[in-house]
């Protein structure tokens, strides 16, 4: 883990848990806004002095001298008071919508509530509706947001995975005897939440001493199982990892295997049986003779079972063994096909970096275009205007030429709970690309809300619908609109949908991109930057396009910037008609 993210945690941590012993909510939110920023910043904090750290914007003399402290100690004292103040089950209750660090507070201090079971048997003796500023109604949300949280069960975000999962792969890449080493199972599928880290590796000499070595690593908390072959450990996260050590004869066997996903594996175990072979995590082998065909290499299983390879990301039997079988398989958008990211905020709202420097990111990622989509004004937190956008709009020809890099003006349009937009027509044509996204009144009718989506869609300055489903992964569902109406609408008006690649985001999701799909939409793939780090989240969207089947054609920012533009102007001449 980077040490901006240990310290952006330790930051948060600080701030949550002032929060719920009832501390200033000044600091609280300074803590906050420092653990922020820390995150975002693109240089290692390990690299920079007291000055530096003071440089990072909302970090002063303060905080700066704690992040000192953690580096020198491994700790922060004043994070160790809080935790022997407060009962360690408080703070997991901060994560549920709605509750927050004021009302975990009351909860604890009113009816000594510090871990989610209680939680729930007060809920049960509708206890919390007499609490001081309570109700039924706040009862009943907390109750679904609970509810909400459970569906997502245990299963963690891809990106948290993904990061522990590398984190792991080179840490044991470098044990001399550790020939091969990847991650299989979800993870390698990309699927949005993962269930468990699988981890395969390839030792001849000595396996034993990889499981040695696996078990005992220092993100280890617990050893749930210690085989020759196949071990489960438990992280200081909480997060599980298998890791099984397989000769290197047999490294393609085990991959495909233990990449699945399992019913993907059936369709192909009944493939091999009709040729009259038989596949295992071993080998393919001929079932009269037991003759091994194939076992060292993935794709060479797939070969003699007259199949081309087929991506991990397609591997859900949703079709792709038919479509190998016919060698139909999508040619799917990679990261490399992206030319640039049309959805980026900057400091001028809610975003951290400045202007400059996230057209610099952009730049550094080889893309040939990026927009600039800051917030529009109906978020009034915001605080955006009509001149401030002009002001940045003025900008942007100098930062074309200075990072050779085209940038694009556009705005993120709040969808009003009528379907309206911000600003009026006029100063909405001035923009080259326009996002338009819910961002308010979540619980709307299903016929409203597909009325009101409708609306931003036959709305002919709307280039992109942001976000679509507005969920955010174990926080909040998606809203309920009829997905078939919508998705005929975008076709039909040449209105792209995003697929937004912020981690806890992915939306929307692998199944409605299928959906959009045979409707004929087409995709913005956009990381919805709010740091220069997040330019990097690209590969997730990326990941639930291709697991919904979408090649590079069907994706608007891979396409060149004469088309985009073509694209993006398309119904400007026409002029509104409400
Ligand atoms: P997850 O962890 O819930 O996100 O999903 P997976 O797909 O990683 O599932 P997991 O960790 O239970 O197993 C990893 C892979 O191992 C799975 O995708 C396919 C293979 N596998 C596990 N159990 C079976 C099984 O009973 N039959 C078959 N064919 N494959 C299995
Ligand atoms: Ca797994
Ligand atoms: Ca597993
Ligand atoms: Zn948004």
């Amino acid at each position: 883990m980077r040490s901006n993210d240990t310290a952006a945690e330790a930051l948060q941590e600080l701030a949550d848990l002032i929060a719920i012993s009832g501390g200033d909510p000044y600091r609280v939110r300074s803590y906050e806004k420092a653990a922020r920023a820390v995150a975002g910043w693109p240089a290692d904090l390990d690299s920079l002095d007291r000055n530096g750290l003071i440089a990072i914007p909302a970090v002063g003399a303060h905080t700066a001298d704690k992040l000192l402290e953690l580096r020198k100690t491994g700790h922060i004292a004043a994070l160790e008071e809080l935790h022997a103040q407060v009962p360690a089950g408080l703070r997991a209750l901060l994560g549920i919508p709605g509750l927050g660090p004021k009302r975990a507070h009351q909860v604890y201090v009113e009816l000594g509530i510090s871990s989610m079971p209680q939680l729930l048997a007060a809920l049960h003796d509708e206890q919390l509706r007499h609490l001081k500023g309570w109700g039924q109604i706040s009862e009943r949300n907390l109750a679904r947001a609970i509810r909400q949280m459970q569906e997502v069960g245990g299963r963690m975000p891809l990106a948290v995975a993904l990061d522990i999962a590398e984190d792991l792969v080179a840490q044991l890449a470098a044990l001399p005897q550790v020939t091969r080493i990847d991650y299989a199972g979800s993870l390698r599928r990309m699927r949005d939440t993962i269930g468990d880290i699988d981890l395969l590796a390839a030792a001849d000499e000595d396996p034993g001493s990889v499981m040695e070595h696996f078990c005992t690593m220092p993100l280890v908390d617990r050893v749930l199982a210690h085989g020759p072959t196949k071990s489960s450990v438990v992280t200081t996260k909480g997060v599980q990892v298998d890791l099984r050590v397989v000769p290197a004869a047999v490294w393609g066997a085990a991959l495909q295997y233990f990449t699945g996903s399992k019913a993907h594996n059936i369709r192909i175990r009944e493939l091999a049986v009709h040729a009259g072979l038989k596949l295992s995590e071993y080998g393919l082998f001929r079932v009269d003779d037991g003759q091994l065909l194939a076992s060292a290499d993935e794709a060479d299983i797939y070969a003699r079972l007259g199949l081309p390879w087929i991506p991990p990301t397609l591997r859900e039997d949703r079709g792709e063994v038919e479509a190998a079988l016919d060698d139909q398989l999508p040619d799917l958008v990679e990261v490399t096909d992206i030319a640039g990211d049309l959805h980026m905020h900057t400091d001028l709202t809610d975003g951290l970096a400045g202007l400059d420097d996230m057209v610099a990111a952009a730049a550094r990622h080889g893309y040939r275009y990026c927009a600039i989509t800051d917030h529009a004004p109906m978020m009034a937190m915001q605080r955006m205007t009509r001149d401030k956008a002009l002001h940045q709009r003025s900008k942007l020809p100098e930062l074309t030429r200075r990072h050779g890099i085209t940038v694009l003006h556009g705005s993120e349009l709040n969808i009003g709970a009528d379907g309206s937009l911000d600003w009026d027509d006029q100063f909405l044509a001035s923009f080259d690309v326009l996002v338009a996204s819910v961002h308010s009144d979540f619980d709307q009718s299903r016929e409203e809300m597909t009325k009101r989506l409708l609306a931003a869609i036959e709305h002919p300055y709307v280039n992109i619908i942001g976000h679509p489903t507005t969920r955010l992964l174990g926080r909040r569902p998606p809203i309920d609109f009829d997905v078939d109406a919508v998705f005929k609408a975008a076709a039909r008006t040449h209105t792209a949908l995003e697929i937004n690649a912020f981690p806890d985001r992915l939306d929307i999701n692998d199944d409605l991109v299928r959906r959009a799909r045979d409707h004929g939409v087409v995709f913005a793939i956009d990381t919805d930057s709010h740091a220069v780090g997040h330019l990097d989240y690209i590969r997730y969207g990326v990941a639930v396009a291709q697991r919904g089947w979408v090649a590079a054609d069907e994706v608007i920012n891979t396409w060149p910037l004469k088309r985009l533009r073509r694209f993006l102007a398309k119904r400007r001449h026409c002029p509104p008609t409400h």
